[in-house]
């Protein structure tokens, strides 16, 4: 409730600033629309025992909601945000603090979304009651710097890999999460580790998988989309293609490690890299 009287100032700041805009626009200096948006994935944050310590991921994680995240207008969070959630329950307090980092976000007025990583699929409707966000579907169309942008984990493109693609239906299945769910706190704990072991094995084995080209150009086809971003591989680049004569762009983030925090920020300058300054 605490949040709702915190959007409504929000609110009238936005439309002032959109009026600002349109003041703006008629001198022909800003995009008219063009939000700003900060784009994040595989942050990878540790579960910790609630006895006040974190991790440099997990701090770095909360500077960043209390710092630049505050001046975007949305943030969006693509996947694997956790390294591993076992539920809600245990979920809600081994991230207590990153959680409330989220809180502060959206109290301020920021709306903040959520798509589902490999690792934390099973994320659910109490985590989005208790940050606030708006958890979205797997792939989902938002205009991103003035551009209709599709938005991924990126793990559904990594066709090569049946096994996971196999398993992946399986656990995103609602009935098998309902199971899951309803499990003892330690058999789930037990289920999720015995997977980490098994994708670190098979990651030895064959390399990381990275995504399938023809399951890019079916995903460009079916969003009717001319550029994606997402996560997952941990190959930030920027990937361009001719697809029928005409230009597409595939934007990989990168994943989190203590020596690179690095978002992405788009506005109506465009796209570019930044980096969470060291603390
Ligand atoms: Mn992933």
């Amino acid at each position: 409730m605490q949040g709702i009287a915190a959007e409504q100032p929000q609110r009238t700041e936005v439309r002032e600033d959109c009026e600002q805009r349109m003041t703006q626009q008629q001198d022909g200096a800003v995009d008219l629309f063009t939000s700003s948006d900060l784009l994040l994935a595989d942050l990878h944050l540790p579960p910790l025992p609630g006895d006040g310590g974190a991790g440099p991921l997990n701090l770095a994680f909360r500077r960043f909601c209390d710092g630049p995240a505050r001046q975007a207008q949305r943030v969006f969070i693509l996947g694997d945000l956790f390294e591993v959630w076992v539920g809600d329950d245990a979920g809600l307090v081994e991230h207590a603090e990153d959680i409330a980092a989220l809180r502060r976000l959206v109290d301020a007025g920021v709306e903040v979304y959520f798509q589902h990583g490999n690792r934390d699929f099973i994320v659910g409707h109490a985590f989005a009651r208790a940050t606030g966000l708006r958890l979205l579907p797997d792939l989902a169309v938002f205009e991103i710097a003035g551009v209709p942008t599709l938005l991924a984990h990126g793990d559904l493109f990594c066709t090569d890999d049946v096994g996971y693609q196999r398993w992946r239906r399986f656990s995103r299945n609602p009935l098998a999460q309902w199971l899951y769910n309803r499990l003892p706190l330690a058999r789930r704990r037990r289920i999720a580790g015995g997977l980490r072991q098994d994708s670190h094995k098979q990651r030895k084995a064959e390399a990381i998988m990275d995504v399938n080209e023809a399951a890019i150009r079916q995903a460009f086809g079916r969003a009717g989309v001319r550029r994606m971003i997402h996560g997952h591989t941990h190959r930030p680049a920027e990937h361009r293609y001719d697809i029928g004569g005409v230009a597409h762009e595939r934007i990989v983030l990168a994943d989190w490690r203590p020596e690179r925090l690095e978002y992405l920020q788009a506005d109506a300058q465009g796209l570019r890299r930044q980096r969470l300054a060291a603390a």
